[in-house]
């Protein structure tokens, strides 16, 4: 039961595999995001990169935390979609 429990993990992308797309997730700094309509327009930049799921922006903290999977788009592909949109970011370490 104990590895049946594992592969259902493994299936819902809880635990991702080694060596397969796997699911990333990146946070970037945007100093730009000053009033509330920010986070929609960058969320709306980023929905149009291929490869991107959750998008979480955070206001206060002016951040964007995006999950992407990594055999469609990378985070520089993020940053020069958020920049484009007016609001240049780059990664939060
Ligand atoms: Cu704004």
């Amino acid at each position: 039961m104990k590895t049946l429990a594992t592969l259902a993990l493994i299936l819902m992308g809880v635990i991702p595999m080694a060596g397969m797309a796997a699911t990333r997730t990146v946070t970037l700094a945007v100093p730009g995001m000053t009033c509330p309509v920010c986070p929609v327009t960058i969320k709306k930049s980023l929905e149009k990169v291929a490869g991107v799921g959750d998008i979480t922006p955070d206001l206060m903290r002016k951040t964007v935390t995006i999950s992407y999977d990594d055999t469609k788009t990378q985070p520089a592909a993020l940053m020069q979609a958020t920049a484009a949109a007016g609001y240049p970011s780059s990664v939060q370490h």
